[in-house]
């Protein structure tokens, strides 16, 4: 069954927001009505790919390879998505008329492959047929590289070594070369397919094609999501010839341009007007999920930070200038508000508390009256979850480890998963910023307080959370209102665009208990040499 769509009836007949977020997993829609400072979500509906669209074969929204290092999505299926919910947004019962803009986030990293023509075709898409079968003949490659692939560790070595190593290409980018940046992946495809790499035309990242089907036409690229294809010279915000140079022959032609995040791309295409009656409303650039969360979590002032618990877990915040981790695991990226953010990844993140969920037979309920039951600090016991090849720190195979812990005990299990990840956020994000007073939490599993309560003491800050429970599909929404503005020559700063949206909710806020922080102090040094030694010894 699909989650049911929240719609509040009683609207004023406002200015109403669209903002997308095509997940991994997912593609949710948050829409927001603005009229002077009322503000408010008036709908959210997230459709979930495995459920809804099980044509497309994938599990967890992707498929993986026997060896799990290559890890694919159709785009056909994200348009698919986005044309079943355009229908929902529909059947709602808002004004559509009042819709001003549509703005989006998507996973980061994928990219989407289109053959000559495909522009113009997208502009005159017939309105009396599905998206999906139209966009399908368009696509020189039909699945999509994304987020979770590790399979291109050898694009990776020679991109570095052509751009002078890792950390000159950071200090150009703002990461390393990672495998599931856009730039080893495109260089992957160039030398395994040549054929079809010379049939394509345009590479869009998930989130510009998405801007490109609403608009009908060649979306820009914009920052916050370009910096996470080791393409873009982080200072000027532009495409790096010599990076482009070093990933594949005549990419510069192939790549859509770099334009600042608030960019209207067009009015909405016939197609969704025609079939769906919406209005002429703007299309603003899509971004990257974590840089969209960044604005629906009202995070413009360095020192800030936020933890993403999703399919991926994410640490991240802004950053006044794009300082780089020195240990090489960080990225910088553009922020969609202007400046620079620092992230840290974790491949491990929800599917791995799943994993340990399930192998206990658990639901969400048992996993938090376990994590409830045990001491802080586990008597010691320590685990490194690493149920999938890692990104933070580098972990190039599956390689889960237990220290004293026994695999038959629920109990500590569940518990040194949760410890795990956030005492490696911890490490691994002191470079973004080293102490912090509130952390704003965000991603399905944000909804679990036990799970708060571990962070909140490993980092000895305060957790808070804000209304919305997809800061990503907010933020996109929220990004649509500052854009729509923009453009309309009547400009709202970044503090009135999210004013009334992503305060924290009065809920009691999870704050660190003073003996557990105490006990994480001492367990996150053994924790750090734990996980350097299995590190060093795989
Ligand atoms: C960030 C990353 C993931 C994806 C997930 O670098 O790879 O967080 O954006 O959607």
């Amino acid at each position: 069954m699909p989650p049911p769509a929240r719609t509040n009836h009683k609207l004023t007949g406002m200015a109403l927001y669209v903002g997308f977020d095509s997940s991994t997993q997912s593609l949710s829609v948050t829409i927001v009505e603005v009229a002077g400072d009322l503000r408010r979500i008036v709908f959210e509906h997230t459709l979930v790919f495995d459920d809804e669209l099980p044509g497309y074969g994938t599990a967890h929204g992707v498929r993986v390879s026997d060896d799990g290092r290559t890890v694919v999505a159709p785009p056909a299926m994200w348009a698919d998505a986005l044309d079943r919910t355009a229908g929902i947004i529909t059947d709602s019962g808002l004004d559509l008329s009042q819709i001003r803009a549509l703005s989006g986030s998507a996973q980061q990293h994928g990219s989407v492959y289109l053959r000559a023509g495909g522009e113009t075709a997208l502009a005159s898409l017939d309105p009396s047929l599905p998206l999906a079968g139209q966009v399908a003949p368009l696509l020189s490659r039909d699945t999509s590289p994304v987020w979770m692939d590790c399979s291109t560790g050898a694009e990776c070595r020679a991109l570095a070594e052509a751009l002078g190593g890792d950390a000159a290409l950071a200090r150009l980018t703002g990461s390393r070369a990672y495998e599931r940046f856009t730039a080893a992946q495109i260089r992957k495809f160039a030398t395994r397919d040549p054929e079809a790499y010379a049939r394509t035309a345009r590479i869009h990242l998930v989130s510009s094609f998405m801007a490109s089907l609403l608009a009908g036409r060649d979306a820009p690229l914009e920052p916050g999501d370009a910096s996470g294809m080791n393409l873009m010279d982080l200072a000027a915000r532009q495409w790096s010839s010599a990076a482009l140079e070093a990933t594949a022959p005549d990419l510069a032609s192939r790549l859509p341009p770099i334009a600042e995040s608030w960019t209207t791309v067009g009015e909405l295409a016939p197609y969704w007007r025609r079939r769906y009656g919406f209005g002429p409303a703007r299309v603003i650039a899509w971004t990257g999920d974590n840089p969209s969360s960044l604005i629906g979590l009202g995070l413009f002032e360095p020192g800030q930070l936020a933890i993403s618990l999703g399919t991926s877990d994410t640490v991240f915040g802004p950053i006044a200038r794009p300082v780089h981790d020195p240990s090489g695991a960080g990225h910088v990226f553009g922020s969609p508000a202007g400046g620079y953010m620092g992230l840290t990844c974790f491949a491990n993140g929800s599917l791995a508390r799943e994993r340990v969920r399930d192998a206990y037979a658990l639901d969400w309920g048992g996993f938090s009256a376990l994590l409830e039951r045990t001491p802080a600090g586990n008597g010691g016991a320590l685990m490194l979850p690493w149920f999938v090849p890692e990104i933070t720190p580098a972990v190039a195979h599956a390689d889960m480890h237990r220290r004293a812990l026994d695999a038959a005990d629920a109990a500590r299990n569940v518990r040194a998963i949760v410890e795990a990840q956030a005492m490696a956020m911890r490490l691994h994000s002191r470079w973004i910023v080293d102490r912090v007073g509130v952390i704003r939490a965000t991603g399905g599993a944000a909804a679990n307080a036990q799970i708060l309560q571990v962070i909140a003491d490993v980092f000895a800050a305060e957790v808070v959370r804000i209304a919305s429970g997809n800061s990503a599909a907010l933020g996109a929404a929220l990004r649509a209102f500052h854009g729509d503005r923009f453009a309309a020559g009547d400009p709202v700063s970044w503090e009135e665009a999210v004013a009334g949206f992503t305060d924290p909710t009065p809920q009691p806020h999870i704050r660190p208990a003073p003996s557990h922080v105490a006990a994480y102090a001492t367990l996150l040094r053994e924790y750090e040499a734990f996980e350097s030694r299995m590190r060093s010894s795989a």
